[in-house]
């Protein structure tokens, strides 16, 4: 503050007056922590701006700015009373001191921080997939806290699935490693803390896939955690698949078996001698007896199909009655009854009654053929399927085997319905 003395000799008074000058004055907006993105340098863009106001002088004041101490002139832009600091400055915490000298030679100073934060997740090169085994655990104890004891295990980290990773402004890089159903629905929040896993004996072989995070060091106030928390380290993740084998058969790996049985039917009555097949995880064959077959301890949860062959006896139930009801439902004076019946009309396999079925019919009982070209003596329908046209069994390819995917425990009912080719009234012998 200065004082001006005026005097007036002017009269006889003496007066003296104080006039009263303000320091220049420095008006700072509130602001954010800066950003550094994608910088090899970990630079960060920050810009401040501020006013100053003067009321002594009438040129503008002079500024000087000082970043940690050192002077930083060509940071500061503006005219007065506006001006802006701004550059690139490293990741981290700032010192600014701005000093203001008006034309008085009066000065005001202010010191603030500013902080330049590292926004950018780390750069990771990952693999797609990992394969492990399991290791015996000696003694047998819980290695992973589900109240289950443990004979094999082993522990994957998160770093397995990161191949090479970039330079990071926020050194260190650290990886969790989760599961991502349970990720999905919510049972694992990530974070950094899981650096690893533990895969014990739960299956024979273990196939998952796992999502990976990358995690740098920073507190960055604007990443959105996966917790949906604001304010934490900067991270990216990866999902890749992970398999544990059991090489060193060190798991007791429980197999539960079941059974496949069934019925094969002619008309509700049991047929003999009906190779089926049971192929797929398991190969087997058996000849039914009275019509039932059984493939006792099959593996659960695997994959399984049943086809019926039976190619003996042409002659089984094939008559010139046959012959005759084929040419009258050709010629519409009557209804062969139901789909079975219609499937045994067509002795050549074409999917229409014609014929040519009937000249077979006629060929087999005179001995001229031994086989039915392009068919078999019988056919087999699973019991359970349902023809959408009852008049049209071939409106869709109807099955002729029956298939399981993950078979479930308990015995599995196969039933087929049996149909005796060129047999139309029903004459065919179960048993032959
Ligand atoms: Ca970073
Ligand atoms: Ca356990
Ligand atoms: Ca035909
Ligand atoms: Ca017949």
């Amino acid at each position: 503050m200065a004082v001006i003395a005026i005097a007036a000799f002017a009269g006889l008074s003496f007066r003296l007056m104080t006039l009263k000058t303000t320091s220049p004055h420095i008006a700072l907006p509130a602001f954010e922590p800066f950003c550094s993105t994608g910088d090899s340098l970990c630079l960060g863009f920050a810009d401040i701006p501020f006013s100053v106001s003067v009321d002594c002088g009438q040129e503008a004041p002079d500024l000087v700015a000082l970043v940690d101490g050192q002077p930083a002139p060509e940071a500061l832009g503006g005219a007065y009373p506006d001006y802006v600091f701004s550059g690139s400055f490293a990741v981290g915490m700032h010192e600014l001191v701005l000093q203001v000298t008006d034309s008085c030679g009066q000065t005001a100073a202010e010191t603030l921080s500013f902080e330049v934060v590292d926004c950018q997740a780390p750069g990771v090169g990952w693999v797609f997939g990992q394969s492990y085994w399991y290791y015996p655990v000696n003694p047998p104890h819980d290695v992973d806290g589900d109240g289950e004891l443990d004979y094999g295990a082993v522990e994957v980290q998160g770093e397995d699935f990161a191949m090479q990773i970039g330079m990071d402004c926020s050194p260190p890089v650290t990886y969790s490693i989760h599961i991502l159903t349970e990720v999905m629905d919510g049972t694992d929040i990530p974070s950094p803390d899981q650096s690893s896993i533990f895969v014990t004996c739960l299956e024979c072989s273990y196939n998952t896939i796992v999502r990976i995070y990358a995690w740098d060091s920073v507190y960055n106030p604007y990443s959105l955690q996966p917790d949906s928390t604001l304010g934490g380290p900067n991270f990216v993740f990866h999902d890749a698949q992970l398999f544990v084998y059991d090489l060193f058969s060190i798991c007791i790996c429980e197999i539960y078996f079941t059974n496949i049985s069934g019925t094969i039917e002619l008309d509700y009555e049991g047929v003999d001698s009906v190779q089926v097949i049971l192929s797929g995880d398991a190969n087997s064959m058996q000849l039914t007896e009275q019509g039932s077959f059984s493939f006792n301890n099959v593996a659960m949860g695997q994959d399984y199909t049943i086809t019926p062959y039976k190619n003996d006896n042409l002659k089984n139930g094939v008559s010139t009655f046959d012959a005759i009801l084929i040419n009258k439902h050709i010629l519409s004076v009557y209804t062969i009854p139901n789909p079975y019946k219609l499937i045994a009309a067509d002795v050549n396999k074409s999917k229409t009654i014609t014929v040519q079925d009937i000249i077979l019919i006629r060929k087999l009982i005179l001995n001229l053929i031994d086989t039915f070209p392009n068919n078999t003596s019988w056919r087999f329908v699973p019991k359970s399927y349902v023809f959408p046209v009852l008049t049209n069994p071939w409106f869709e390819d109807f099955p002729e085997q029956k298939v399981f995917t993950d078979l479930d425990g308990g015995t599995t009912n196969a039933d087929f319905v049996a149909i005796k080719i060129g047999d139309v009234n029903g004459s065919a012998n179960a048993n032959q």
